[in-house]
């Protein structure tokens, strides 16, 4: 038990996981609890308050923590990406669907228990977009929160139908019933552009080329890029996320216009960012070998997006351009980690 209110962090062992619990641990407001399928890593594990091995499916699991816990907000970062989505559809619409599903009722329940209505916040992307050509894609530019919702991954269509379970269960939940409970669910969602961060590689995304790129180079390994050089979809450093999401959790309910927020930081071509990872490691070794199907994905994808919205109402402004952050946060970081760890060749 704890004394500060509590935020549960589902996937708490991946990618935004990390600097997430690093964030919230030095900023002291909150405890965690973390959920993961698998045991978190220790240096993550002793800035929480407890770490659960579990999965979101297991309603069992999740009651026996709502009784254990009172908490005041979620972080749902537990997904099956959009790669890995498209080899087991149907696990991935369980996981990612219903898998929020059971989060939701949990914050539900919590909400009513505490008297308090309960932040979720939960990252979407820009996988929920779906432009029906390259041409179209290229013509539409910076898309609105509005354009282009026709998704033509699992995984987009699942970040797409929890972001409207989420709005049912802010606004809408039990609306007939002559006992609605009077506290809820604030649901909040940021669709999320490809992320890179300089401590964690990622796995089962399409917009993963990036992240692969760069960490292939200052190992020194060769990469063969499966995009094509002309490939141009939003990406934002790992810090500029995470700054986002607790922004978003900290805003005040009356200030929110939506529940689901686009937010940019740059957007470069692959070959851009080629460029940018041989200016670090001049040596790299960064061969182009289209993935037909994977390209497929990224052609429907915007190549950036309108992120007036998250301006205007809670102050979205990104720290890292994509100078500032291969300059400043990932060449410097990967750079260091891989020397110590001695894999640079
Ligand atoms: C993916 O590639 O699936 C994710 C995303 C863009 O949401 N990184």
């Amino acid at each position: 038990m704890t004394d500060k209110p509590v935020v549960v962090i589902s996937g708490a062992g991946g990618e935004i996981g990390h600097g997430l619990i690093q964030r919230i641990a030095a900023e002291g407001n909150y405890s965690i609890l973390a959920l993961d399928l698998r045991p978190l890593d220790p240096d993550l594990a002793k800035l929480c308050a407890e770490t659960v091995e579990g999965s979101i499916l297991d309603t069992a699991l999740l009651e026996a923590l709502a009784s254990k816990y009172r908490v005041a907000g979620i972080f749902h970062l537990a997904a099956m990406l959009s790669t890995s989505g498209e080899a087991k559809p149907e696990l991935a619409h369980a996981v990612n669907v219903q898998g929020t599903l059971n989060l939701l009722t949990f914050a539900n329940r919590e909400a009513n228990n505490a008297g308090a209505n309960v932040r979720f916040l939960f990252p979407s992307s820009i996988a929920v977009y779906g432009a029906p050509s390259i041409s179209a894609k290229e013509a539409a530019g910076r898309i609105t929160e509005e354009q282009f919702l026709m998704p033509t991954t699992m995984y987009g269509v699942n970040k797409l139908s929890c972001e409207h379970l989420g709005r049912y269960y802010t606004h809408h939940y039990r609306q007939l019933s002559s006992d609605r409970d009077p506290f809820h669910v604030d649901f909040r969602s940021i669709r999320f552009p490809g992320l890179i961060s300089a401590f964690t590689v990622p796995s089962g995304g399409t917009s993963d080329y990036a992240p692969e790129m760069l960490h292939a180079a200052a190992k020194g390994e060769p990469y063969a890029c499966f995009a094509r050089p002309d490939t141009r979809i939003p990406f934002m450093a790992m810090p500029d996320a995470i700054d986002a999401l607790m922004k978003l959790f900290e805003a005040p309910a009356e200030a929110l216009t939506t529940t689901a927020y686009n937010v940019g930081a740059f957007s470069p071509s692959a070959e851009e960012v080629r460029l940018k990872t041989l200016e670090a490691f001049p040596g790299a070794e960064i061969t182009y070998q289209n993935d037909v199907k994977r390209q497929g994905i990224l052609d429907t994808w915007p190549a950036d997006v309108d992120d007036s919205r998250a301006r205007a109402d809670w102050g979205w402004a990104p720290q890292y351009d994509f100078d500032r952050s291969f300059n400043e946060y990932l060449i410097p970081n990967i750079a260091r980690r891989y020397a110590l760890s001695g894999t640079t060749s």
